[in-house]
């Protein structure tokens, strides 16, 4: 028979509810079906149909699937986990979609919109019908926020916002942009409907990382808004920095999916591949790294579904997402550049989804925090010293 994966190893699965083993089933079988025989297509494309995958991700359930009331499905921290680890071994662009839309922008009108915001946008975007962007990273400011140029000045009853962001998920292709800005009273964040004259998203072309994702530059040209387009309960950074502990915490597990989907390929591949002879596999060097590969994927799941279990008793703090980020991004592209050998020249082919995720973790490790930021968050912690500037 076949060998148990690494993740059966740890028995994992025991770990899980039946609940969970459902939604982690449902996502796999929808992946499986209408996403991975594409993405290979997609990636070497640079493009793909966003706007018919949110609608199905919507059906089924995976937008804004941790929060609750207005078309969103209230699901556990744990399974909102699986389904980002489920997505992510697909694709991390395609996991990037499901977190933009639900952790960040549908966050941030649920956590600090007003009851109008939240009646008009959270529906749609649940069901996939409106894609949203959350617009926080400038060109001059990426890990520190804090010195944002996108200024909104008041001008009688209305708001005027000029800036520029970059790097935005899901610019191009969404309805609705919330858009961090400076104001005399510190930062504050807008719900901005991208038709409104002055917005515009131009693509961001030639990336070799995120290929099947849509990402952005948001021009924001004296966009003039009415003043219930703030959002009335986010007064300072400390609301945008909230809404990334949410997307930060599907990537911790996120980034698990990528790494397993990878360690399968190649355990897999030198299992079958010959060499001097024999199977890849049974050689002790490739045992070796087989064995250190388990390891980490397991030991990352572990620290995964602790945070999960953390988060679920409303009892996990962002210096705890950060350890998370910083171990499983790092672990996750470790993996994925050594299973990237194990495949030989195959290795380089997006025939197989090996270098594809490979590339993709570059900007998982990136984005949501670059792994120094974490770094640097964990440092304060056990130190009580700041050494961000
Ligand atoms: P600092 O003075 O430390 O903090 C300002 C205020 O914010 C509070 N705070 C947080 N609150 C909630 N959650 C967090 N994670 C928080 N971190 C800080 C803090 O307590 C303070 O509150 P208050 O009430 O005292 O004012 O701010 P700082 O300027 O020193 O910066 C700290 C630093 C560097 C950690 C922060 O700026 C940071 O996290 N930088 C990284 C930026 C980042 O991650 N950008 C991501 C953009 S979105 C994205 O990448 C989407 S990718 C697509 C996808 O997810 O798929
Ligand atoms: P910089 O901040 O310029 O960092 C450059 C280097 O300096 C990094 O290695 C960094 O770790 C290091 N560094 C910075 N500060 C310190 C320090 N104090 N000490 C030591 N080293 C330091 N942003 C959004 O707002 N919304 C999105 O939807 C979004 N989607 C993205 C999608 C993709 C594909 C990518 C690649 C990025 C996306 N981002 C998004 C932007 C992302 O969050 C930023 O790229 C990230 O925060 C880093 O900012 P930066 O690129 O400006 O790098």
């Amino acid at each position: 028979g076949t060998p148990p994966t690494a993740l059966e190893l740890f028995g994992i699965d025991g770990l899980l509810s039946d609940d969970e083993l459902a939604i982690r089933q449902t996502v796999r079988e929808y992946c499986d079906g209408k996403i991975r025989p594409h993405l290979a297509d997609w990636f070497e494309a640079g493009s793909l149909p966003a706007r018919e995958l949110a609608r199905e991700l919507g059906s089924l359930g995976a937008l804004g699937m941790h929060l609750e009331g207005y078309g969103c499905a209230g699901m556990s921290a744990t399974a909102y986990g699986l389904a980002c680890l489920e997505l992510e071994a697909a694709d991390s662009g395609i996991r990037s979609l499901v977190s933009v839309q639900g952790s960040l922008a549908m966050y941030a009108i649920w956590a600090y919109g007003s009851e109008e915001q939240k009646q008009e946008w959270l529906p749609r975007m649940a069901s996939g019908e409106a894609i949203g962007c959350f617009g926080l990273t400038e060109p001059d400011h990426g890990s520190n926020p804090s010195g944002m140029r996108t200024y909104a000045k008041q001008d009688g009853d209305d708001w005027i916002l000029n800036g520029t962001k970059m790097w935005i998920t899901n610019g191009s292709i969404a309805q609705v942009a919330v858009v961090w800005a400076a104001t005399d009273d510190g930062v504050r964040g807008f719900v901005v409907p991208t038709d409104t004259p002055g917005f515009s998203a131009p693509e961001i072309k030639k990336k070799l990382s995120l290929r099947a994702s849509v990402t952005s530059e948001l021009v924001l040209d004296s966009v003039r808004l009415p003043a219930s387009a703030m959002l009335p309960e986010a007064t300072s950074l400390r609301a945008p920095l909230g809404c990334l502990n949410e997307a930060r915490f599907g990537i911790v597990f996120g980034a698990l999916g990528a790494a397993r989907e990878c360690l399968e390929t190649a355990t897999a591949y030198a299992r079958e591949r010959e060499v001097f002879d024999k199977p890849l596999a049974g050689f002790q060097l490739t045992q070796e790294k087989l064995a250190n590969m388990a390891l980490e994927l397991g030991k990352g799941m572990l620290l995964a579904l602790h945070l999960a279990r953390l988060k679920e008793q409303h009892a996990l703090a962002p210096e705890q997402v950060s350890l998370g980020k910083l171990n499983n991004v790092r672990e996750a592209i470790r993996i994925a550049r050594e299973c990237r050998t194990i495949l030989g020249a195959n290795g380089i082919s997006l025939e197989y989804p090996v270098i594809r995720h490979a590339n993709n973790l570059e900007s998982v490790l990136t984005y949501e925090g670059t792994s120094e930021v974490h770094t640097l968050v964990i440092g304060q912690a056990l130190t009580g010293l700041p050494a961000f500037r």
